[in-house]
């Protein structure tokens, strides 16, 4: 059977076979090998406005951008709905839902005949990571989403330059993605094409493959991201020694021009796009963009860290961002976007929540209603998105793109906690670090589907993304600290911009202000900054945090750098059941960390 093809099929045997046995299988009308170049994105953009997927937003007020509405059943991550696939169960792990490698296949195997029937297959070769980086990795996604081709074209780099890099190797990640609604002869294709109630985002470790069906939602469907750069990278990075992170990487210079490299991992919605482009509040300071949602880390021939931004582009959360709260954000996505469940307004642009101090006069939902202020409905869904070229970004580090990576100085992880969890506390020691990464929780969002506002556990904000048993991940944590000198590992810190006060209102201001947690940590880098040892860490003394200028209530803080001796006690009871989820695979010096710590508050008391 020969389908007709458009672009360059690859010459790469491994590719040809699958993409010929893909098609066999799921019956697209066509085939097209994408390039990756301009006007192939554009053709993306004009079959969604074809196919009433999408609505060209105005060329004066957004050029190159379009306005896209997903199905209501179809709008975040789904983490019940993602599996693991190892040869073991016992590789997954008690974090992830898993099912044989075979009983998936054959799952996904009945869903995928035949499901491309009346559309297009697009076969996407790319790159995470700058192409021939030697910390870069290849992937080639088949998927029958011209949302999803265009999205991949921001988010990583697409095309014919990846086959060159590729050439005969069979090095590559294997993502199918189908949005599972194949059309019979004749029947008019919906708006966002998806199978709502029969979603599955697979995963198969030990082969590196992907399969994912019933979505074309960010990360269920834009396989570079996810189930690529976190899940299938993760136990790549196990297997070879490197780390695959759900962290922001941002440039720090400091009035005098030194420089220090920061990660941050935070969880889905709680800060790494805000934080990865702040406008510091501290005069003289510098903060520049690396990446906003994943770092990819290998050892450097000095023997530190290096890191890079395997993706290209921003996918990131519309509502709450402002000229206000993120203005490199939003001066980003100001063209050349595509903003995904925002609202519209009467003259063609978008809007969102807060966007605006002033709600618009009225508008068009997420969901095609028109809405007006007091309505009772929010304008737009609380997982909106845009995507956008991280080269837009108007704080870009020069350096993002380089292929050796930056040097890593520090790492911070951090959560949603209304409490407890002090504003920023640095570890003793990397091991130290790890159990603070380890012991990490905080309150869901809307990023992924269910309850928002529960607090859990999160370890390293990889919780939805590590792709082997997290126990085993821990054990790997502690083993990369042991590659190098103690001096040469990143300082590890743990930090809370949402603690709340007693009304209920955030104690901290955050956003640009967060500069100051960033200060006193490039200070410490530096061997200097005041610091005062506790029983949960070494803590920033009152002077220590500049706070000249800083509009904060009286006696903040102090409650801020306070550290709650009886909360942490309770703290270590839930870790506890926490960590006997990972049973024998919780590594003994983790346990050692907890009893020390538990030792540690009992004599502050
Ligand atoms: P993913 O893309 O889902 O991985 O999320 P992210 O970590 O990049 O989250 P993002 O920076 O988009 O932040 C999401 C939400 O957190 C937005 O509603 C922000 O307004 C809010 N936020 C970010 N930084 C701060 C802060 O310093 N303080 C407070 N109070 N809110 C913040
Ligand atoms: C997240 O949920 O952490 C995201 C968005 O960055 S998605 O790509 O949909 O996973
Ligand atoms: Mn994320």
């Amino acid at each position: 059977m020969s389908v007709p093809t458009t672009g360059s099929p690859a010459s790469n045997p491994t590719l040809a076979t699958w993409v010929e046995a893909t098609a066999n299988h799921c019956q697209p009308d066509r085939i097209h090998w994408c390039d990756g170049s301009p006007g192939e994105y554009q053709e993306m953009l004009r079959l969604m406005v074809q196919a009433g997927t999408a609505i060209p937003l105005d060329e004066e007020k957004r050029p190159g951008s379009i306005f896209v509405r997903s199905d209501p059943g179809d709008v975040a991550r789904v983490e019940d709905r993602t599996f693991i696939c190892s040869a073991s169960q016992a590789d997954a792990g008690p974090t992830n839902n898993w099912k044989s490698p075979d009983e998936m296949r054959a799952i996904m195997g009945q869903l995928y005949a035949g499901c491309m029937k009346g559309r297009t297959m697009y076969v996407i070769p790319y790159s995470m990571g700058p192409v021939g980086s030697p910390i870069a990795g290849i992937g080639v996604e088949i998927t029958d989403s011209a949302y999803v081709v265009a999205n991949m074209h921001t988010m990583t780099r697409v095309g014919t330059k990846v086959l060159d890099v590729l050439g005969d190797s069979d090095h590559f990640v294997r993502g199918l993605h189908s949005v599972g609604a194949p059309l019979k002869d004749g029947q008019p294709d919906s708006p966002w094409p998806c199978d709502p109630t029969n979603k599955y985002i697979t995963h198969f470790p030990d082969t590196r493959e992907i399969q994912s069906y019933g979505s074309g939602y960010g990360g269920n469907a834009l396989l570079g991201k996810k189930c690529h750069a976190l899940r299938i990278a993760s136990v790549q990075a196990r297997d070879e020694g490197w780390l695959a992170e759900h962290m922001l990487i941002l440039k720090l210079t400091n009035p005098e021009g030194k420089v220090h490299y920061v990660t941050g991992a935070f969880p889905s919605a709680c800060g790494k796009t805000n934080l990865a482009m702040l406008i510091p509040t501290v005069p003289g300071w510098k903060v520049e963009t690396i990446g906003d949602d994943i770092a990819w880390m290998k050892w450097g021939p000095d023997g530190r860290l290096y890191a890079i931004n395997p993706e290209a582009g921003f996918f990131g959360v519309a509502p709450g961002t402002s000229m206000q709260s993120n203005p490199n954000a939003l001066l980003t996505a100001r063209a050349n976007s595509i903003f995904t469940n925002c609202a519209l307004t009467p003259d063609g642009d978008v809007w969102w929540e807060q966007m605006t101090e002033k709600e618009p006069a009225s508008l068009m939902d997420w969901i095609r209603r028109p809405w007006h202020p007091g309505c009772g409905r929010k304008a737009s869904h609380p997982n909106a998105r845009f995507t956008t070229p991280a080269r837009q970004c108007p704080v870009i580090a020069p350096e993002w793109e380089d292929p050796k990576g930056v040097p890593i100085s520090a790492m911070l992880f951090g959560g949603r906690r209304a409490g407890v969890v002090p504003l920023v506390c640095e570890a003793f020691t990397w091991q130290h670090g790890v159990f603070l990464g380890s012991i990490m929780s905080s309150e869901t969002t809307a990023a992924a589907a269910g309850k928002v506002g529960e607090l859990r556990f999160d370890p390293f904000a990889m919780l939805p993304f590590c792709g082997y048993h997290m126990g085993d991940y821990f054990a790997h944590w502690l083993r990369m600290g042991g590659r190098t000198s103690p001096e040469k590992l990143p300082r590890i810190y743990y930090v809370n911009w949402f603690r709340r006060s007693p009304e209920g209102g955030f104690l901290w201001p955050g956003y640009g202000d967060n500069s100051r947690v960033l200060k006193w940590i490039f200070e410490r880098c530096e061997g200097r900054g005041e610091a005062v040892q506790t029983a949960i860490g070494t803590l920033p003394t009152p002077a220590g945090i500049d706070t000249a200028g800083l509009d904060a209530a009286p006696g903040a803080m102090e409650e801020l750098l306070r550290v709650d001796v009886d909360g942490w006690l309770a703290n270590c009871e839930q870790i506890d059941t926490h960590y006997a989820r990972f049973a024998e695979k919780l590594p003994q010096a983790l346990r050692e960390e907890l009893a020390g710590l538990r030792q540690r508050l009992q004599a502050s008391r």
